[in-house]
C-alpha cells in the first residue's frame, strides 16, 4: 500500500463537480432506463467487459452525489493481494479461481454454528443493491453498485451470544489457486474483523455482486464484505470463515504494519497515515489527468455511524 501524497483541490470547485456529476449520472440512468437497455449474461467471471450499459438495470439509489464508476474500472484496478501485488494482477490471473461450490463455516460464541453452503447463506434473503462510496486506504476512491445482503440479517440466524463482541472473517486458503499466496508477501489466510456493533450496522454488507452480475473473482468471488464508511482493507474478500469472538481478534493489515493500519480504519481525512495525507482521494475513471477531491469524514456515512464512536478518541484509534 505505497503511494504518493495528493495534492490540492479547491472547495469551491467540489461543490460544483458533485452537482454536476450528480445531475449526469441521473440523466444517464433515465435514458438508458427508458431506452429499455438491459444486458444479458454472456459475460464470464474474468471478463473486463468495455464499459457496457449496466447502469440501465440499477435499482438502487445512488445518494453519493458522485459518479458510478465503469464495470471496468471496478473489475481492473485492483487490490486482491492473494493474486499479485499489481492493481492488474487480480484480473489477470484470477480466471482459473473456483467460487463455486462454495461453503462458509460459522464459528465462535453462537448458539448455531456449523459449515453451511453457499445457498444456504444467501438463499433465504432478498438481494439489494447499495450503491457506496469506497475508499482504499491508499488514497483513492471509486462508486460501486453492490448486491448483497445487510450482513446483520445473516449473522442474527446464528444467535450470538451475550459473550460476542467482535465478528471475524477469513479469505479462502488456496495457494493452488491463488498465486499470490504462494509469496511470503502478507501473512495468508487474510484475515479481517469488525466490533459486533459495526457488523450489525445496517449499512454493513455481504457482497454477492455488483451491477448485478455475479462478484467477479478478482472483486472478492462469491462472498465479500463491503463496510462503506472504513478504508477497503476491512472489505475482506472470498469469505470462508465468520466467527463470533469475545476479545479483538488479529486482522492482516494491522499485524503487518500495526503502526500504519489500525484495528478500526474508519475514513478519517484527519487523521493521515504515517507516509500520505488522508485529506483527499483520486477519483478512478476520471482518466490521464485523474481528479482529486476531498475525503469526508466516515466517507461521508458519518451521519449514520458517527454514533458508534462516541467516547473514542479517533486519532488514537485509527
Ligand atoms: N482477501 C483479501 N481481501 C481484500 C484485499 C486483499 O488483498 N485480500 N484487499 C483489500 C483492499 S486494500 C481493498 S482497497 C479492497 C479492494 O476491493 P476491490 O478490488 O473490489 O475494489 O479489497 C480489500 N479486501
Ligand atoms: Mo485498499
Amino acid at each position: 500500500m505505497l503511494i504518493k501524497r495528493s495534492t490540492a483541490i479547491k472547495p469551491s470547485e467540489i461543490t460544483s463537480e458533485a452537482n454536476f456529476l450528480n445531475r449526469r449520472s441521473f440523466l444517464h440512468t433515465a435514458s438508458l432506463a427508458g431506452s429499455g437497455l438491459l444486458l444479458g449474461s454472456g459475460c464470464t467471471q474474468a471478463d473486463t467487459p468495455a464499459d457496457p450499459p449496466f447502469e440501465g438495470r440499477l435499482m438502487g439509489e445512488n445518494t453519493t452525489g458522485l459518479e458510478l464508476n465503469s464495470l471496468s474500472d471496478i473489475m481492473s484496478y485492483n487490490n486482491f493481494y492473494e493474486f499479485g501485488l499489481s492493481k492488474g494482477d487480480p484480473a489477470k490471473y484470477a480466471g482459473a479461481f473456483k467460487p463455486r461450490p462454495w461453503t462458509v463455516e460459522i464459528a465462535g460464541e453462537a448458539e448455531v454454528t456449523g459449515t453451511f453452503d453457499y445457498g444456504d447463506i444467501v438463499g433465504p434473503h432478498p438481494i439489494q443493491e447499495r450503491i457506496y462510496r469506497f475508499r482504499c486506504v491508499e488514497a483513492w476512491s471509486m462508486v460501486i453498485p453492490w448486491n448483497g445482503i445487510p450482513l446483520r440479517d445473516l449473522l442474527r440466524r446464528f444467535k450470538p451470544t451475550s459473550r460476542a463482541r467482535y465478528v471475524a472473517f477469513e479469505t479462502v486458503y488456496r495457494p493452488s489457486e491463488m498465486p499470490g499466496q504462494r509469496s511470503r508477501v502478507l501473512d495468508f489466510p487474510y484475515l479481517e474483523a469488525l466490533t459486533i456493533e459495526e457488523a450489525m450496522h445496517p449499512l454493513t454488507l455481504l457482497v454477492t455482486g455488483l451491477y448485478g452480475i455475479d462478484l467477479p473473482n478478482q472483486n472478492g468471488a462469491p462472498l465479500r464484505l463491503i463496510v462503506p464508511w472504513k478504508y477497503g482493507f476491512k472489505s475482506i474478500k472470498s469469505i470462508v470463515r465468520i466467527s463470533f469472538t469475545a476479545t479483538m481478534p488479529p486482522t492482516t493489515w494491522s499485524l503487518a504494519g500495526p503502526s500504519e493500519y489500525g484495528f478500526y480504519a474508519n475514513v478519517n481525512p484527519e487523521v493521515d497515515h504515517p507516509r500520505w495525507s488522508q485529506a483527499r482521494e483520486r477519483v478512478i475513471g476520471s482518466g490521464l489527468f485523474s481528479k482529486k477531491q476531498p475525503t469526508l469524514m466516515f466517507n461521508g456515512y458519518a451521519e449514520q455511524v458517527a454514533g458508534l464512536y462516541q467516547g473514542l478518541d479517533l486519532t488514537r484509534n485509527f
